[in-house]
């Protein structure tokens, strides 16, 4: 049983490994021309087995449809400092030809009840193996810092409650999505501010050869 999901996740294990590799390199570029990178950091997890047999369950997947039917079994995420720089990295994501995508969905501009906000491309990537190419699905998260805290925190107490959380904490989850989102909008506001102070810091660290 143990060899049946190695091999099955291997695939996805590469497809994440390479795909960290490539879009930190799209911030790295960004870093050598000098100037805003849309992208803060990216990071990548192939989905541990207990929790792909548990949304297989919620969602009734049967397992031999996991490969068409789960799309985040492997996934990437994108965190950028302002809300405008999703539209960029989407955009940057478009034009790329080493993937196709084949869904997106805006939780950003239609946020879950929850309060989750965050921008989902669906992407299918051909990882290339020693018995040919493979093509499988990948969705990568593309969110702010602000946004991304509030999931995190949220994805951990989520785990606690089984979803089932008590009412005050979930009425408090809502009002910190809503304080999030007020937290993206003010910093937009001082966007140029903030990027002009970083650009100045970045010029100073390179003076001093760091
Ligand atoms: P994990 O542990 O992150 O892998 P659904 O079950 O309908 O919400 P679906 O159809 O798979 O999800 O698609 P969706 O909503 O586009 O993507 C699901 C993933 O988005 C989740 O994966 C989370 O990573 C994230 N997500 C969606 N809604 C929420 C939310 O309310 N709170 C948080 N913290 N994250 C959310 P998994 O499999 O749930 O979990």
């Amino acid at each position: 049983m143990v060899k049946h999901w190695d091999l099955f996740l291997a695939p996805y294990k590469q497809a994440v490994e390479e795909l960290k590799v490539k879009l930190k390199g799209m911030r790295a570029q960004f870093e050598i021309l000098g100037v805003h990178s849309p992208i803060e950091f990216v990071t990548g997890r192939v989905k541990p087995v207990a929790s792909i047999l548990d949304k297989a369950q919620k969602k009734n997947i049967p397992l031999d449809k996991l490969e068409e039917q789960m799309q985040d079994i492997a996934g990437l995420r994108m965190m950028c400092q302002f809300v405008d720089d999703i539209k960029t990295v989407v955009e940057l994501l478009r034009k790329r030809n080493d993937f196709e995508i084949v869904e997106e969905r805006d939780y950003i501009s239609q946020k879950k009840e929850s309060g989750y906000r965050s921008y989902h491309v669906v992407i299918r990537y051909p990882v290339q193996t020693i018995c040919g190419e493979k093509k499988i699905l990948a969705e990568i998260q593309i969110r702010t810092l602000a946004m991304n805290f509030w999931a995190t925190i949220e994805h951990s107490l989520n785990y606690k409650y089984s979803g089932r959380f008590p009412e005050d904490i979930k009425v408090r989850l809502q009002r910190a999505a809503e304080a999030a989102y007020r937290l993206d909008e003010e910093m937009s506001k001082i966007r140029f501010e903030i990027q002009e102070a970083q650009a100045a810091f970045s010029r100073k660290q390179d003076a001093k050869g760091e």
